[in-house]
């Protein structure tokens, strides 16, 4: 039983997060499947999913398709009960699909003049009245998510649930875009922009390099706080510490080189989301740790 999920391009797509985000954190068995968002394919790479035209999407296993994050959302939550998609709290369940559904239905100052960007910080970004405005909406959600939950830091309804999936991307934008709220809610940005998996995400989407940045801000920028800059960078031969790649124990054939030490992979895609977030790999950690602890 495996979902097929077809998502866009990881640094911009906040739908597309929150798509993968509830397979990805709640364990579900998954394939993606990459759309042209920015490279003119769109609509042909999504006839098959028809009328679907949005991503993300979702095929079940029966082949339904699903289109629509909210009800991918639902539909995954009814699919799996003990997969704590929803709070398990009758009254938290509700609240917080009040919250997600806020989210899908508003915010739009927000959302318009802040594209989610999980590249850098833009210094200096000014927020209009309107954006202003969502942002004390969102925090006074929060606050009522945290008073019905009783959970006063972490995950708004105590235990990660879709609510935390449907902020994540708001809080990138809180976060890449310098917005003021509140120090606790800055730490609950940053909280959820520091999930390892958050970190793969945003890791594969720096993987593609792209001749104009779509997005782009006339600012100046700093480094993803979460990150900083990675120590890693690619290299062109090895020979490396390990023969096989740490992710599919193929032979190696890309380098990257990190503390003094080469490293091989078995392709330029992992290779590159390893150069971007070395930190975020367990089995790249494990490696290393093998090796350098022993
Ligand atoms: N309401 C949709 C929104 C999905 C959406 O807007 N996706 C964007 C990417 S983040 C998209 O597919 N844009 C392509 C387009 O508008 O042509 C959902 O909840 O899934």
């Amino acid at each position: 039983m495996t979902y097929d999920l077809y998502i866009g391009d990881r640094l911009f797509s906040s739908w597309s997060m929150r798509g993968w985000l509830m397979l990805e954190k709640f364990n579900l068995p998954y394939r993606s499947h990459m759309i042209g968002l920015y490279s003119g394919t769109m609509a042909q790479d999504m006839e098959p999913l028809a009328p679907a035209r949005l991503v993300p999407a979702l095929r079940m296993p029966d082949g339904t398709v699903v289109g629509e994050s909210l009800a991918m959302a639902e539909t995954l939550a009814e699919r799996h009960p003990d997969a704590g998609l929803w709070p398990s709290d009758a009254a938290a369940r509700a609240t917080a699909r009040w919250l997600c559904a806020e989210m899908v239905a508003g915010f739009s100052a927000l959302r318009g003049e802040c594209a989610m960007q999980l590249r850098n910080v833009w210094e200096g970004f000014t927020p209009s009245e309107a954006t202003l405005s969502d942002l004390e909406r969102i925090e006074t959600l929060w606050a009522h998510a945290r008073s019905v939950s009783g959970a006063d830091q972490g995950p708004l309804f105590g235990a990660y649930s879709l609510a935390d999936v449907f902020y994540t991307p708001v809080a990138a934008r809180i976060i890449g875009y310098g917005l003021p709220v509140s120090e606790a809610n800055r730490a609950y940005c940053m909280e959820l922009l520091s999930d390892p998996i958050v970190r793969q995400w945003r890791a594969m989407g720096l993987t593609v390099v792209y001749d104009t940045f779509p997005y782009a801000q006339d600012l100046p920028s700093s480094p993803w706080p979460v990150v900083g800059v990675s120590a890693a960078k690619p290299v062109s031969g090895g020979p490396s510490v390990n023969a096989v790649c740490p992710y599919s124990g193929k032979p190696v054939t890309e380098f990257l080189e990190l503390d003094g030490q080469c490293w091989g992979f078995c392709n330029p895609f992992c290779r590159n989301k390893t150069v971007a977030d070395p930190e975020a790999w367990p089995k790249f950690a494990a490696m290393r740790a093998a090796v350098n602890d022993s």
